[in-house]
């Protein structure tokens, strides 16, 4: 049974490229196999609990424009009991698998953390019916450490040990109700994980307590034998001025100082990409190469603003450069493409959440069938292997793994008169053959 939530009352449908339909997809074909796995396969889409069915509307200049029923209620079990039937209700309508989730956004705090578990886990067990009753799977629970105000000088990087010590029993719980709801992934993202300003700040002590809680989380993931891991999402500055986890290669220090590379994995946004000032697809192609890509959560910042704007990805050319670089990844193993997008403020109808979804989709899927082309045709794949192709002769191989020092190579120089022969690098050229696909 529908609720009276959405106009829209049938699950959206492919309908092909031609379609007039006001609403259906026309690239997003879940059955359709690209590169030996389905679209549906490849994509593992979420929904985001946040931005759907919590966030009312709000900017730093004014209140709630979508005046939600469940926001106006005054019974908070009962507002959290509705958003779950509508998670459900826009999974199903979106033939979308998965969704996402941080304590907070499932479930009120009631007037002390033993309130908040028992209130996540309450929730929790409703999810449980659904999830078994409509076939739809968790991709990452999270615990929002970031919005209370305890948390205004940090969560696990807190001056405080007490906010240490508490952060340790939230993540706890989230984690357990993440995998009691067979989670595929459980996630970290340190909005308060920084700092303001370096008058008032121990950066040394703050980085020692950020390790030590994520080496906590991983000996207790393994403990009750959680299989998913644990996904750092890197992001530059705010809410905090400077945050730690700053981009993949700060991230990779950290896991890689800790030995944690085979537990712990990158989520990676493109709006913090972007407030990172990288590229979204530089971003998968260097956590790919350093052996650390997870999952992505998907959305588009905008160019000017300099903030996280969190808009729904639209735009096919920049998603075909994130796909080449997810295929080339080898795609999703655990991780999936998490809606971390919201409408904007002024989309009030229910039914724009639907739009801005498939909207999305559909710009998803278009960036996977350019992708796949790109890469089936091999053209671009020559051009860049050729490029190194030197590296493949024995006495340059020798160079690599470590057969050689500087004095052996530098007497080959001399004896050979070495003089490198600059070649083009064939940038406008390769755009050019980039373009033909789009
Ligand atoms: C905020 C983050 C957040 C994480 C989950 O900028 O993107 O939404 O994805 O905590
Ligand atoms: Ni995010
Ligand atoms: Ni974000």
């Amino acid at each position: 049974m529908m609720t009276e939530f959405y106009s829209r009352k049938e699950p959206v449908r492919y309908e092909g490229p031609d379609s007039t339909s006001d609403l259906a997809f026309r690239w997003y074909n879940p059955d359709q196999k690209v590169m030996g796995k389905t679209m549906r396969e490849h994509m593992r889409f979420a929904v985001a609990y946040w931005h759907t069915l919590c966030w009312p509307g709000t900017d730093p200049f004014g209140g709630d424009t979508f005046m939600r029923r469940w926001h106006h209620l005054g019974d908070e079990m009962a507002a959290a009991r509705m958003k779950a039937d509508l998670m459900f209700e826009t999974l199903e309508l979106l033939g979308i698998d998965f969704f996402c989730f941080h304590d907070l956004d499932i479930a009120p705090e009631g007037k002390s953390l033993k309130e908040f578990n028992a209130n996540v886990t309450e929730i929790a067990k409703v999810f449980e019916k659904k999830m078994a009753a409509k076939n739809k799977k968790l991709l990452w629970g999270t615990a929002n450490m970031f919005s209370n105000r305890r948390f205004m000088a940090g969560a696990a990087t807190n001056p405080d040990p007490d906010v240490f010590a508490y952060c340790a029993a939230q993540v706890k719980h989230c984690l357990d109700v993440t995998k009691d709801l067979d989670g595929a992934n459980y996630v970290m993202w340190g909005g308060r994980e920084g700092y303001e300003t370096l008058v008032n700040t121990n950066i040394g002590q703050e980085l020692e307590q950020a390790k030590r809680f994520l080496a906590m989380v991983v000996e207790y993931k393994h403990r009750i034998g959680f299989k998913g891991p644990i996904l750092i999402e890197p992001k530059p500055q705010e809410p905090t001025k400077h945050q730690y986890d700053y981009d993949v290669a700060t991230v990779f220090a950290t896991i890689n100082a800790l030995g944690l590379k085979e537990d712990v994995k990158v989520n990676i946004e493109q709006n913090h990409a972007i407030l990172a000032g990288h590229t979204f697809e530089h971003e998968i192609a260097l956590a790919a190469a350093l052996g650390i890509f997870g999952g992505i959560d998907i959305n588009r910042g905008d160019y000017q603003s300099g903030w996280d704007t969190d808009q729904f990805a639209m735009n096919v050319p920049e998603m075909s450069l994130a796909f080449l670089e997810i295929l080339k990844a080898g795609g999703f193993t655990t991780g999936g493409l998490n809606f971390d997008a919201k409408i904007r403020r002024q989309s009030i109808d229910p039914d724009d959440i639907l739009h801005a979804h498939v909207g999305s989709m559909d710009a998803c899927a278009r960036g996977l069938l350019i992708a796949a082309k790109i890469l089936e045709e091999g053209k671009l794949g020559r051009i860049v292997s050729e490029r190194y192709a030197k590296w493949s002769e024995p006495k340059n191989r020798a160079m690599l793994e470590g057969r050689e020092t500087l004095e052996s190579i530098a007497a080959r120089v001399h004896a050979e008169g070495i003089e490198p022969q600059p070649k083009s690098g064939q940038q406008e050229r390769i755009e050019n053959l980039l373009n033909s696909y789009i």
